[in-house]
């Protein structure tokens, strides 16, 4: 495999990775139809855990079979593909190889009320697996947000030691935050600069909106204005806050929405210089065929000249 510029360039910020970690983010960013762009796609599925089985997979009862997500992301020619123990080990050995896998090593459920996540995979999980990296969510803003960054501590040093990468899922939520301000734009920099402090490799949060949320920082955003209403300029916010651009940031797809309205946003991903999309629902509670046709729309527009 002959690296791209672009995958050298990215590769090189990773200053302090072994070239084992290093190998594996250029799996993950050499595959698929974006493969070499330094764009990525990546499919998510953890739902099951987060949201349960039905909520998840009812709108496409083909997706209960976990094999179907490794299917659809390579039919798709995603770059990778992200799931909590499970479902990685029902299709190990038929997918083996087939497309880089992320392992979910932590993960919550809506049956708790508690903003925190279990521990359900391991380092060791992943290397047997083959996965080229683990995947972890903290809730910055949870009563429980200290413990799961030290989780995180330990387990990034870990994997980064025998040579995994590292994608962190980093999303907003607890008693001192609304629903506003879990997707506003202040604390979406915020949690996405915490996940590169951590020692993120890949850094996944949600779209932030126009708001500004923080009291104590809203006299900084009116001394130094963003264009909040733009949404390309709050995802180059948000990629301001991953170490100025020298960590890569994706951007969560959320609940189904009109295929319209997931192109606009990608639009703006691009534009604003986001390096790509983790989208789950919207991809897999779509009937197989509809889903890969917003998958390429997806990929096309990372594909052009933003
Ligand atoms: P979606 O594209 O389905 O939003 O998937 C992204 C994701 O981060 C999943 O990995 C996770 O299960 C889900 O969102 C959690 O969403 P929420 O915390 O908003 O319920």
């Amino acid at each position: 495999m002959k690296l791209t510029r672009r995958v050298k360039e990215i590769l090189s910020w990773y200053e302090s990775d072994n070239p084992g970690t290093k190998a594996n983010l250029a799996r993950i960013l050499m595959e698929g139809k974006l493969g070499g762009t330094g764009r990525l796609v990546i499919l998510p599925v953890d739902q099951g855990f987060e949201h349960g089985p039905a909520r998840s997979f009812a709108p496409n009862p083909a997706a209960y079979d976990p094999h179907y997500h490794f299917e659809l992301a390579i039919e798709a020619g995603l770059n990778a593909y992200a799931a909590p123990l499970g479902p990685l080990e029902a299709g190990a050995a038929t997918f083996a190889g087939a497309i880089p896998t992320i392992l979910k090593v932590n993960s919550s459920n809506s049956l708790a009320s508690a903003k925190d996540q279990a521990v359900t995979g391991s380092v060791a999980d992943a290397l047997r697996l083959g996965c080229s990296a683990i995947g972890f969510t903290i809730y910055p803003g949870s009563e429980y947000a200290f413990e799961l960054m030290e989780e995180l501590r330990e387990l990034a040093e870990e994997a980064k030691s025998v040579g995994l990468a590292v994608v962190v899922w980093s999303y907003p939520r607890g008693p001192n935050l609304d629903k506003v301000g879990e997707t506003a734009l202040d604390i979406a920099a915020y949690a996405a600069h915490m996940a590169a402090l951590l020692g993120a490799h890949i850094i996944k949060v949600k779209p932030p909106t126009e708001a500004i949320s923080l009291e104590a920082a809203k006299k900084t955003y009116q001394a130094h204005p963003i264009e909040v209403q733009d949404p390309a300029k709050r995802i180059a916010h948000i990629v301001q806050a991953c170490f100025n651009g020298r960590r890569l940031v994706v951007f969560s797809g959320g609940e189904a929405k009109s295929a319209d309205a997931l192109l606009n946003e990608v639009k703006a991903i691009h534009a604003g210089g986001g390096n790509g999309s983790i989208v789950g629902r919207n991809a897999f509670q779509r009937p197989k065929a509809e889903a890969l046709q917003l998958l390429s729309n997806i990929i096309e527009i990372y594909k052009t000249k933003p």
